[in-house]
């Protein structure tokens, strides 16, 4: 009998399985209920007494044997199925999981914003529900002015008007009126156009409008200031020249270029083959302007500046069609990336 167990041991000792099958006809045949194991362990009574201790632990030994053989093998196989056979493949690429991207109007915006953010300009805002007196009156806009025109402005309601600001000067005027100089402050928004939805033309576009008031501020601060800030956007070499132009809230008033930062100057398309592209209005805040909103115009001066943000975005990423930016299509949005 004790023969018998340790033949069992030796068996058990040398079996091998590579099914999880054939390590579970193992067990049952081992450790099953009508098992081998427990087959001896009912001999167990009839053994003499003073072989009961030998043989015991004989079948204790095979016991032990034959349940860490039963845990060794099937360890063994779920090693073998993590590697290969479970159908997973570690080395598979993900799905690709689509990351959200900045608007390109943003893009420009925050880009402007850090640069006068970096001279000491802060960011101010405004309602874009505007009244008569922040949008037309206090910025020296006369009655018969254009812009005044139903064809030009959304009017909310009339008598007393209320309409859609046309500019962010209106923020402008509300700081003023708030605040006294020194006075270095940014107005990014959105203003509102009467105007038909084209390539060029929308009727909701985005500006960014600078203003700083001070004792002794002079055109040639102003000049400077556009300078740098050209340079900064569009690149070391970039130069500017002012034009003189017309606008009601400053006196005297100038457009801005810059040279041509796609041909350098030899001539293309976005230039108009003029070497110039023009990128903003500016000017010296009229005194009419300063007294409005309680300023002294005896004692500061200041300068004033306005730049469409779609223009700029479709000058740097050259965007041709302005309706793009208010489409939302992702395949056009999926093209910026940037902080
Ligand atoms: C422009 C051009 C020139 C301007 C003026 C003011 C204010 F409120 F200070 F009078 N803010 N912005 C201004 C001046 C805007 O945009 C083309």
């Amino acid at each position: 009998m004790l023969n018998q167990i340790k033949e069992h041991i030796s068996e058990v000792e040398k079996f091998q399985a590579n099914t999880a099958e054939a390590v579970e006809a193992f067990r049952i045949q081992y450790l099953g209920k009508k098992g081998v194991l427990n087959g001896l362990f009912s001999a167990f009574k009839d053994v003499p007494n003073d072989e009961k201790k030998e043989f015991g632990q004989t079948l204790n030994e095979l016991k032990t044997k034959a349940q860490e053989k039963v845990e060794a093998l099937k360890t063994a196989l779920e090693e073998k199925e993590d590697q290969s056979g479970s159908g997973l493949d570690l080395t598979m690429s993900a799905e690709p999981m689509r990351m959200g991207s900045r608007h390109p109007l943003s893009i420009v915006k925050n880009e402007i914003v850090e640069i006068f953010a970096r001279l000491g300009f802060t960011i101010s805002e405004g309602p874009e529900i505007e009244d008569d007196w922040h949008n037309f009156s206090a910025l020296n806009l006369p009655d018969e002015h254009p812009a005044r025109d139903m064809q030009d402005t959304f009017f909310i309601q009339r008598d007393p008007d209320y309409l859609l600001r046309t500019h962010t000067s209106s923020v402008q005027v509300r700081f003023m009126e708030k605040n006294q100089a020194p006075i270095r402050t940014l107005s990014p928004g959105r203003v509102f156009r009467n105007e038909a939805i084209s390539a060029r033309a929308h009727c909701i576009f985005h500006q960014i409008e600078g203003l700083y008031v001070d004792e002794n501020v002079s055109f040639a601060d102003l000049k400077q200031t556009l300078l740098h800030f050209a340079q900064e956007f569009f690149g070391k070499e970039t130069q500017i020249r002012l034009r003189p132009s017309y606008f009601p809230f400053t006196e005297p008033s100038a457009e801005v270029d810059i040279s041509c930062n796609i041909c350098k100057g030899k001539g293309c398309n976005i230039c108009k083959y003029t070497g110039w592209v023009e990128i903003l209005g500016c000017g010296m805040v009229d005194p009419n302007v300063l007294e409005n909103c309680g300023i002294d115009a005896k004692k500061y001066t200041g300068f004033a500046f306005g730049m469409g943000v779609e223009r700029i975005t479709m000058l740097k990423y050259q965007i041709k069609d302005l309706r793009l930016f208010f489409e939302n299509d992702v395949r056009f949005l999926d093209q910026f990336t940037s902080a």
